[in-house]
């Protein structure tokens, strides 16, 4: 299928962000790199809500508040969970990505998941960092593109909602490493 009107701004989305503040140091990076790269698509400051929370488990409950409060068209949620000594890592990354996904399920308001789950600091900051995995900027462009998704298949929008959708190839961006 054919693309069309590739590059359209984000200058009419509206979006909540969730940041843990757990790990500050990694998830500032995150936060900064997902607004910035809104911005960059065109989303403007006013549009953009950010609240930030203790840690990646309480992630799930501000991420649902804030997707039935209509206000928004997309939640990204951010955050840093990293292995310690304890099996206290896998509880709370079994518990945010579950609690993410349903919050996405039970809405029907895009969430993204932008939390990352690593074994070291060193891996979590390579991912944060803009110029390694960027992975504040990935949630932010998922978060766009799953707009335009569930507007097209809600008859909103388009058949140009989403390239990879129209076309029918299935390929990420370049540079995507998910
Ligand atoms: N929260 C995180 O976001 N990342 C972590 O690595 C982490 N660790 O390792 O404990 C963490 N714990 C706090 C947790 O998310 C809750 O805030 C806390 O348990 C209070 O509910």
């Amino acid at each position: 299928m054919k693309h069309q009107r590739r590059g359209r701004s984000a200058k009419e989305l509206r979006f909540g962000i969730v940041a843990a503040k757990f790990n500050q140091g990694i998830t500032s990076k995150l936060l900064h790199a997902c607004v910035d790269t809104l911005e960059s698509q065109g989303v403007v400051k006013d549009a953009i809500d950010v609240v930030r929370v203790p840690g990646a488990f309480e992630i799930p409950l501000v991420a649902r508040t804030i997707a039935d409060s209509g206000r928004v068209d997309a939640v990204i949620c951010l955050g840093a969970v990293i292995r310690g000594d304890t099996p206290h890592f896998d509880y709370i990354c079994a518990e945010v990505s579950r609690g993410i996904g349903q919050v996405a399920l039970d809405t029907s308001v895009p969430v993204i998941f932008g939390v990352l789950t690593t074994e070291t600091v060193a891996q979590a900051e390579e991912r944060a960092d803009p110029k390694k995995f960027n992975r504040g900027g990935e949630a932010a462009k998922s978060a766009i593109e799953m707009v335009r998704v569930m507007r097209m298949l809600s008859g909103k929008a388009d058949r140009s909602a989403s390239d990879e959708l129209t076309s029918g190839t299935g390929k990420r961006r370049a540079g995507s490493t998910r």
